[in-house]
């Protein structure tokens, strides 16, 4: 694979692996805006980021079970009526660094900022698809198509230098209220190479996995898509399954992610002088669920105090409407005593009451995606 081209990168981000580029911001920075700026959004590959610069030819093809295949240009897509949609892309691997200190697990290592909150501007994906004659709402199209495949044109090792792909059911890529995008911007500019230049999929409250990036192809199939990355890799095992007796045929591919959160003010370690701490960090729960508060404790979970939140610029209450931050995180912050046993914990509580478990050996799987066990911090008196 060919490295030699790569896009320059904030010098600040965390570089879990060169190449592929894999690199989290660091924590403060995280919770220093709402919307998460380029620079210090998450940036996850599988290989080298692909060159696509002749944006005049440039077309994304909509093909498969369809009555009638077509071709669109960047200038096609931009006259489909553009929505904005702020959503955050959390990564499966977010956390992983944690889970794999309980028990060895296999994929790039990542602390706490494997995710970001953008705004996404683009086309909706149920507004393209009715060009090719698949209605809104629809679980089926007229030639038995039941799923939607995006097909990048990066190359990855996993797909034996084949590209990119994952799908999403029909009956999402149809729903408006899904949100489902072909985005071309990002923060209201025009996308960047990291990120999916010229033109990226994003599919809120799902893991990050199936929202591809530099599209090259959208295909009705009939089953759910057969790569690498669906098939081979995203999916939550039981921790009872490990390398010598895993079939990865067993489990279902994870689209919606769980319930989240982390404080991100503090690091893993910290010495402190003062008594009050400030606890701030993000909340985030998947399939378009809002947080519905988020815990403090610092005697190990017997009490727990609930944070302040905060969405867009204003204090948010949970039993609103949650309008088009659904798919956005909660920032959320409390001023705590020093803890007595050194420890800090932080939980979140998603609209449908889910929450966080306490501990991450119940939930430890072999790929150790979806690390969302309560997070801990440690402060020390410095003497
Ligand atoms: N799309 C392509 N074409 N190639 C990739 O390697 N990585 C996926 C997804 N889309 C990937 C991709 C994964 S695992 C994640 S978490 C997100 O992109 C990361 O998006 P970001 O780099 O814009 O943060
Ligand atoms: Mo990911």
């Amino acid at each position: 694979s060919d490295y030699s081209h790569e896009p320059p990168r904030h010098p600040s981000l965390k570089i879990n692996s060169k190449d592929p580029f894999n690199a989290e911001p660091p924590r403060a920075a995280l919770i220093s805006s709402y919307v998460t700026s380029v620079d210090f959004f998450y940036k996850r590959n599988h290989g080298p980021i692909p060159i696509v610069d002749d944006l005049e030819r440039y077309r994304v093809s909509i093909g498969g079970l369809v009555e009638k295949s077509i071709e669109l240009s960047m200038d096609e897509l931009r006259k489909l009526p553009k929505y904005n949609i702020t959503a955050t892309l959390q990564c499966a691997g977010n956390r992983r660094t944690a889970m794999s200190k309980m028990r060895t697990v296999k994929g790039v290592g990542w602390d706490i900022a494997a995710l970001g909150n953008a705004t996404w501007g683009g086309a909706k994906l149920s507004d393209v698809l009715e060009i090719v004659g698949i209605p809104k709402l629809s679980s089926n199209s007229s030639l038995g198509g039941r799923h939607v495949e995006f097909i990048s044109v990066d190359k990855c090792k996993e797909e034996k230098g084949g590209p990119y792909k994952a799908s999403i059911p029909l009956r999402q890529a149809t729903n408006p209220e899904a949100d489902v995008l072909l985005a071309y911007e990002m923060n209201g500019e025009v996308l960047n190479r990291d990120h999916g230049f010229p033109l990226r999929v994003i599919v809120p409250g799902v893991i990050g996995a199936r929202s591809v990036k530099w599209l090259d192809r959208i295909d009705i199939i009939k089953d759910e898509c057969q790569g690498f990355f669906m098939q081979k890799d995203y999916k939550m095992f039981p921790p009872s399954v490990d390398w010598d007796n895993i079939d990865w045929s067993t489990r279902k591919s994870q689209m919606d992610f769980p319930v989240q959160c982390a404080i991100c003010s503090l690091e893993d370690d910290n010495l402190i002088n003062q008594g009050k701490i400030t606890v701030a960090g993000y909340a985030v729960s998947g399939g378009g669920r809002g947080i519905e508060r988020v815990d403090i404790s610092v005697d190990g979970g017997k009490k727990w105090i609930e944070a302040g939140r905060y969405q867009k610029d204003m204090p948010y209450f949970a039993d609103d409407d949650l309008g088009s931050e659904k798919w956005a995180w909660v920032l959320f912050k409390a001023v705590v005593d020093a803890p007595e046993n050194g420890e800090i914990i932080a939980k979140a509580v998603d609209t449908a009451a889910n929450v966080q478990p306490e501990n991450v050996d119940v939930i430890w799987n072999l790929r150790g995606i979806l690390n969302t066990s309560w997070h801990r911090v440690r402060v020390q008196k410095a003497s």
